[in-house]
């Protein structure tokens, strides 16, 4: 049995975060370990806005202690991270145990709310965190923030940003295009420090998307966990989040997620 571990934060709606992950594992059949750095809350007074509570790095440390006294994990994913304590944290533990198939999402603000992570976590993102992934997927934002170069709208832009982000030290890259590209396609670059890949699929308009974007980490992480290529891994997780957001959920008048369930039909079982 492969073995995987999430570092991110709880979204207690069960869209994003640890909760996509631990979901999205299960459907791989992967067995879900989860160390949570942080807590989001929305606020329907307030238009559904996003709170994040860090829960502090002794108590992820706490967590990741009592993870990694098992017998070892196949592959790791880190999420929200809330803080650069946390990011340097979730890096020293990586490094220690010599984890190779680290998957790292670089969550930097969430959909719906204004509240980004501090500079400095970003700074810390570039520092600990990317240097170590096997794979990391910035969506647009967080690769014209990443690289640098600011605002990409461009398939080129995209590329640009994936070769800058991959000379930070990490060994794949997923720009994912998503709604924001504005084409009628979803497509992302994939790089691999050499060559670049367009992945592409249909694209679904739908609000009921929240959470794709850490459902689509996960599933990379479970796949190569599985021993898929990252390039085999990130094709079969597009086709996992798609189907995902085909069959969004309405969860109450402000939001909809993707179901994680729904590649492999999971509402059909007993
Ligand atoms: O989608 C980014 C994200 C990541 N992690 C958690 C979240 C969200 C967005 O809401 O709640 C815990």
């Amino acid at each position: 049995m492969k073995k995987v571990l999430t570092i991110a934060g709880s979204d207690s709606t069960g869209g994003a975060g640890l909760q996509a992950d631990l979901k999205t594992f299960e459907e791989y059949g992967v067995f879900g370990f989860s160390s949570i750095t942080s807590i989001v809350t929305m606020d329907p007074e307030q238009g559904w806005s996003h709170e994040v509570t860090d829960l502090g790095a002794e108590l992820l440390r706490k967590q990741l202690v009592s993870v990694f006294a098992g017998e070892g994990i196949d592959a790791l994913k880190t999420g929200m991270m809330a803080s650069e304590d946390n990011i340097e944290l979730a890096s020293q533990f990586i490094k220690e145990y010599d984890i190779e198939k680290a998957v790292i999402d670089p969550v930097i603000a969430c959909k719906g709310t204004a509240q980004i992570l501090q500079p400095k976590s970003v700074e810390g993102l570039k520092k600990f965190l990317i240097p170590n992934a096997y794979v990391t997927t910035p969506n647009l934002i967080e690769a014209g923030i990443l690289s640098g170069l600011g605002d990409i709208t461009s398939v080129e832009g995209m590329k640009e940003a994936a070769k800058i982000i991959s000379e930070l030290g990490a060994k794949n890259v997923v720009v994912k295009g998503g709604h924001r590209l504005g084409i009628d396609k979803a497509l992302d670059v994939f790089y691999d420090g050499q060559d670049f890949f367009e992945l592409e699929n249909e694209l679904y308009k739908t609000d009921f998307n929240h959470g794709a974007g850490c459902t689509f980490a996960a599933a990379i992480t479970a796949g190569v966990a599985k021993d898929l290529s990252p390039l085999e891994a990130a094709k079969l997780a597009k086709d996992f989040v798609a189907a995902g957001i085909k069959n969004g959920v309405r969860i109450n008048k402000y939001v909809g997620h993707v179901w994680h369930g729904a590649y492999n039909k999971a509402e059909d079982r007993l």
